[in-house]
């Protein structure tokens, strides 16, 4: 231990340190639009987010009736690939629906 903080001015302390620091988490959140159907939302729902299908139809909904709705908490590089998902899958069937993520 001591050889290695010799050879290397304390940076195995330092890394030790950066690697204990919790991650930063995000919200996803799916937002309200007009056109994307009620039956495709419950599905990404369930697809991207592993929601049963009642938890997922109670986000839907609220999503529905408050303008958006909490899907998850996760580290930042997962949360921007559910986002991506989203996206990508609505794209691909015409729909408009959106997703944000902003810090817990
Ligand atoms: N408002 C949409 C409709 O009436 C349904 C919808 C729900 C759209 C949630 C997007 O994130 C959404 N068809």
């Amino acid at each position: 231990m001591a050889d290695v903080d010799r050879q290397t001015g304390g940076e195995v302390l330092e890394r030790t340190r950066e690697q204990l620091k919790k991650p930063e988490l995000f919200k996803v959140l799916l937002l309200n639009d007009d056109y994307t159907t009620m039956d495709f939302v419950v599905e990404v729902l369930e697809s991207v987010f592993h929601k049963q299908p009642a938890e997922a139809f109670r986000i839907m909904m609220m999503v529905h009736t408050q303008g958006k709705g909490l899907c998850g908490v996760y580290p930042f590089e997962v949360a921007e690939t559910k986002v991506a998902a989203v996206v990508d899958r609505a794209r691909e069937n015409g729909f408009p629906l959106r997703a944000a993520m902003e810090p817990e």
